[in-house]
């Protein structure tokens, strides 16, 4: 549509509007296909302006005046513009980066606003916008594209990408450099999506715990992670009560050297001191970390108790930092595990038993009033019960901040096993909380459909079978935890996506965007966008395969998914800018992972800090020698 149809006030309706400029963007890019792809580009940007003035009139003098004229005439106008109209040096990440919506969807069908045209379509397409999206409307269609991808070593200049069109709307991504660089990898991603990498924001790596050491050290479990699409993971440094913060951290830093993909570190707060308060605010000012995570399970080891927490979350408040809990009820799990070793339950199914989803169900609710008490958003990880999300929905309606993370274990796998038969099997399946009935499992999946509950993780925690033999006879001796780094992506993408529960763009908010919004990464993580850290994924809807801890990555033989079929599968992934798996290979550097540092203050404390202040206690101011009161 032209600006001078939409100013003549008879326009045609809006979607009729968007889908034949849209279908017209589809047969260009199919036009580029069939040119191949040789040397400069031009770019055009499709500028949908919707209510974009009203919310920012300071636009008008960045947009070509016939785009505003348009936009004016009618608000939900979608028009072509040329680069040479745009304005100077025509970032479109800049001029788009102005408007109210964004440049970029997080999801896998990109909408993105840029077409990359070679210069032999470019001559005989003609010249005005308008007409030449009739052009290309009348030239025949080809469904299978081929795109380029230029591909960086060094990470900065992204990739000029696309993924066949699946019939989405529109699903063109391009770096900020289009031109294939001399020598410059091309890669055909024809029936794929492309994803930004996964993000897991909750494993532990190394992590010792329950009188031994995690399996997976942050080199196997960042490498199990790549092979799974994920490029970076948000692990936990949990310091021992008493122990200084500052410490642990250096600790667990020298432990992530290792690491082959980013990775950054929440911090947890086991007890508590003028110290711990001190290092807090030092954590967030100098080490970049900025989410606190809090045990209200785990009983005379990690717990805290509600003083801790209120302390724990106003500090929080004051430096913009993140709390998380891991929400059970410990004194009541503790209580629960003698009672039923009393009873002669001794074997894994008595750690299920133990913590019921009312255990959890109660600790989610009052950390969620303390938190709302402390004013202080909140992260719910492994929220695994119907008690728990409900308790997140409902503060969530109630104006709260609330973040919950399901984990994919608990999205598919259920109590039953831990009833097997084989001692080794059940055990393998001891986490905390433990796998749940399916009428949980559905209230999760609901979460993630309706956007109550925000990211997928894993809370990847590997132990070896004989490790887990240390609570062959009493259950709550067996080390919790288990691994899934390297499935959650391909099995939330079978139960998720292949389902029907959720689209692909909101797999990939589940798996990267939300995480890297929540924990302050966005928009260097998380999206396809210019400026973005080069973390890509090939998606493959049609690859299949049988998960087996025969062909895992991942440092233990066992796998809680083992025999499952899943499609879709990550076929290449990209950690910064550099192909780190394809072919089912990894090509991995020890240590060639980057720590993440993340600053405090994301965008949600600033407005809580306006709604804190707007609400702040005030005294009421009395003379005492008068007397109001009749
Ligand atoms: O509770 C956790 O998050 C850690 C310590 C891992 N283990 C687990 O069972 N979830
Ligand atoms: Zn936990
Ligand atoms: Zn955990």
């Amino acid at each position: 549509m032209t600006a001078d149809e939409a100013a003549s006030g008879s326009p045609a309706p809006v979607q009729e509007r968007q889908d034949a400029v849209l279908r017209a963007v589809r047969e260009l890019e199919q036009h580029v296909a069939r040119g191949g792809w040789d040397g400069p580009v031009r770019l055009f940007a499709l500028v949908r302006t919707v209510g974009a003035l009203e919310r920012d009139p300071a636009l008008a003098d960045r947009l070509p005046p016939d785009v505003v004229s348009a936009a004016r005439a009618d608000p939900e106008h979608l028009t072509l513009v040329e680069q040479e109209d745009l304005p100077e040096a025509s970032s479109l990440g800049d001029l788009l980066g102005g408007l109210a919506w964004p440049p970029t969807v997080d999801g896998a069908a990109l909408v993105t606003e840029r077409i990359v045209l070679p210069p032999s379509v470019e001559e005989q397409m003609p010249a005005d916008p308008g007409e030449a999206v009739e052009w290309a409307a009348a030239h025949p269609a080809r469904r299978e594209v081929r795109l380029a991808a230029a591909v960086l070593r060094d990470g900065t200049n992204g990739c000029a990408v696309r993924a066949r069109d699946h019939d989405l709307d529109v699903d063109v991504a391009v770096g900020p450099d289009l031109a294939a660089p001399t020598g410059a990898r091309v890669i055909d991603a024809s029936g794929s999506y492309l994803l930004p990498g996964g993000i897991d924001p909750h494993t532990h790596m190394q992590f010792p715990f329950m009188g031994t050491v995690a399996a997976d050290d942050y080199y196997t479990g960042t490498a199990a992670a790549l092979s799974g699409g994920t490029t970076m993971i948000i692990d936990f440094c949990i310091p021992g009560p008493q122990q200084s913060l500052l410490d642990g951290y250096r600790q667990w830093r020298e432990w992530g050297e290792k690491a082959v993909s980013d990775w950054s570190l929440h911090v947890a707060i086991t007890w508590w001191s003028d110290q711990v308060r001190e290092e807090m605010g030092t954590l967030v000012a100098e080490h970049g970390v900025n989410s606190f995570k809090h045990f209200m399970a785990y009983k005379n080891a990690l717990m805290v108790d509600d003083d801790v927490l209120m302390h724990s979350f106003t500090r929080c408040r004051e430096l913009g930092a993140l709390p998380m809990v891991h929400a059970e009820n410990g004194d009541i799990v503790w209580l629960l595990q003698k009672a039923l070793l009393e009873a002669g339950i001794t074997g894994p199914e008595g750690h299920a038993l133990s913590r019921p989803p009312e255990v959890e169900g109660e600790a989610a609710n009052r950390a969620i009033m303390i938190a709302g008490a402390a004013g202080v958003p909140l992260y719910i990880v492994h929220t695994s019960c119907r008690e728990a999300h409900e308790a997140i929905a409902r503060a969530r309606a109630n104006g709260q901040r609330v973040y919950g993370e399901p984990l994919i274990q608990h999205l598919t796998l259920d109590e039953s096993e831990y009833r097997n038969k084989d001692w080794a099997y059940a055990a393998a399946r001891v986490m905390s909380p433990p796998f749940r009935s399916k009428d949980h499992q559905k209230s999760l999946w609901d979460g993630l459909t309706s956007g109550s509950l925000q990211v997928v993780a894993t809370d990847h925690c590997a132990f070896k079978t004989e490790q887990k033999r240390m609570g062959i006879d009493d259950f709550t001796l067996i080390p919790n935890g288990t691994g899934g780094i390297e499935d959650r992506m391909a099995v939330l993408w079978t139960h998720g996506v292949n389902t029907g529960r959720l689209t692909p763009s909101e797999f990939v908010a589940a798996t990267s965007a939300n995480a890297a919004k929540i924990f302050n990464l966005y928009p260097q993580k998380g999206v396809i966008a210019p400026g973005a850290d080069a973390d890509l994924v090939v998606w493959d809807p049609a690859a299949t395969k049988t998960i087996s801890a025969a062909t895992q990555h991942s440092n233990i033989e066992v796998n809680v998914f083992e025999g499952m079929e899943v499609r879709g599968l990550p076929v290449i992934t990209l950690s910064q800018g550099k192909v780190v798996w394809e072919n089912k290979e990894l090509k991995v550097q020890r240590g060639e992972g980057r720590f993440v540092p993340r600053p405090g203050t994301a965008p949600v404390f600033e407005a809580m800090k306006i709604r804190n202040e707007l609400r702040r206690p005030v005294p009421v101011q009395r003379n005492p020698s008068v007397h109001v009161t009749p």
